[in-house]
């Protein structure tokens, strides 16, 4: 049986493969307008320690981005692009930290990948720079191209689809060929479906429950749920505000492992991700429950079936604190 696409090998990230579940790329926003946490670490020192608190609590990614993708948000100069990101990308990576950088600029893609970055994660999919696939090629570093057909200031008048699944795996699709004809290695990169950019609400559900379409196309797939609105839309009248009014991006944090673990669980390579803790827990158990289901031998354990050691290891005294 072929291997499926989130076990397939991602250049540039050697230490990443194998892990055989899905990753968890925590954010770090070097913003003061991100949707939900613009502002908390826009300082570098804090850019910093909020990328270690994240790799302390179970990320395997950290992703920098100086610039806001938030609907309606301004662009940065380029300049300033730079002095966000370049400093906290720089220490972070000499942490020994895997470090992604989240921009649509060729520029910056490459000065992030001197200053040690090992992911390109472009919103834009190469669409905003027409130098970032020649950068990507250049480089070899692996390279996010997430679904996207306009930068924040019209992204919502672009939401128009006859069949989003479709639509979306057949822009991928033509990202794919575009970068491969200026000499990306297919190897190179990752699929984004790029949820909430150009999609109302109730038009991310349909793609999160195919991202058996995206996988099609044969490479990893990485999903950013992350406390965006569609969560905040579907927890409406939870929360003890009025009925219409969508609970605050803070408050998605819940529903985000939620969507991580079925994501995981539907063979996504990585989550990205606001907060590290729940979600590294969540992709764990989705880890757990489709290796079961797999059945014991694919989960690499000899013992049988259903003894508790081999799935939990022995019991010690602090199992006897919980009902373990
Ligand atoms: N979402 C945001 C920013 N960057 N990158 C990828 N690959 N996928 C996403 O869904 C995505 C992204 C939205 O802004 P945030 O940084 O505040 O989450």
């Amino acid at each position: 049986m072929a291997a499926h696409p989130r076990d397939a090998l991602v250049a540039g990230l050697p230490q990443l493969s194998g892990v055989g579940r899905c990753l968890v790329m925590g954010v770090v926003n070097i913003t003061p307008d991100s949707f939900s946490d613009g502002g908390e670490w826009f300082e570098p020192d804090a850019g910093v320690q909020h990328g270690l608190d994240l790799l302390a609590e179970g990320a395997e990614i950290l992703d920098v981005g100086g610039e806001s993708t938030r609907p309606g948000a301004a662009r940065v100069d380029e300049s300033e692009e730079l002095r966000r990101v370049l400093p906290v990308i720089e220490r972070l990576a000499a942490h020994g930290a895997v470090v992604s950088v989240d921009t649509t600029r060729s520029t910056v893609a490459e000065r992030a990948v001197a200053a040690g970055a090992r992911i390109v994660n472009d919103v834009s999919g190469g669409l905003a720079d027409p130098r970032m696939g020649h950068v990507v090629a250049d480089t070899g570093v692996a390279y996010v191209a997430m679904h996207w057909r306009g930068h924040a200031d019209v992204m919502d008048s672009l939401e128009v689809y006859d069949d989003v699944v479709t639509e979306v795996r057949d822009e991928l699709a033509q990202r794919m060929d575009a970068l491969l004809a200026v000499g990306v290695d297919a190897e190179q990169v990752v699929l984004d479906p790029g949820l909430g950019f150009s999609k109302a609400g109730v038009l991310n559900w349909p793609i999160l429950s195919h991202l058996d379409a995206l996988h099609s196309l044969g490479r990893p797939v990485l999903v950013g749920a992350s406390r965006k609105r569609f969560l905040g839309h579907l927890l409406e009248g939870t929360r003890g505000l009025p009925d219409d009014r969508p609970a605050p991006p803070l408050e998605r944090d819940h529903a985000t492992a939620a969507v991580s673990a079925l994501s995981a669980a539907a063979g996504a390579w990585a989550v990205r991700v606001h907060s590290a803790r729940a979600n590294a827990d969540a992709v764990r158990v989705a880890d757990a429950w489709t290796a079961a289901t797999r059945g014991m031998e694919d989960a690499g354990m000899t013992a049988p079936a259903h003894s508790t050691e081999a799935v939990d290891g022995p019991r010690s005294a602090a199992d006897e604190e919980g009902l373990s």
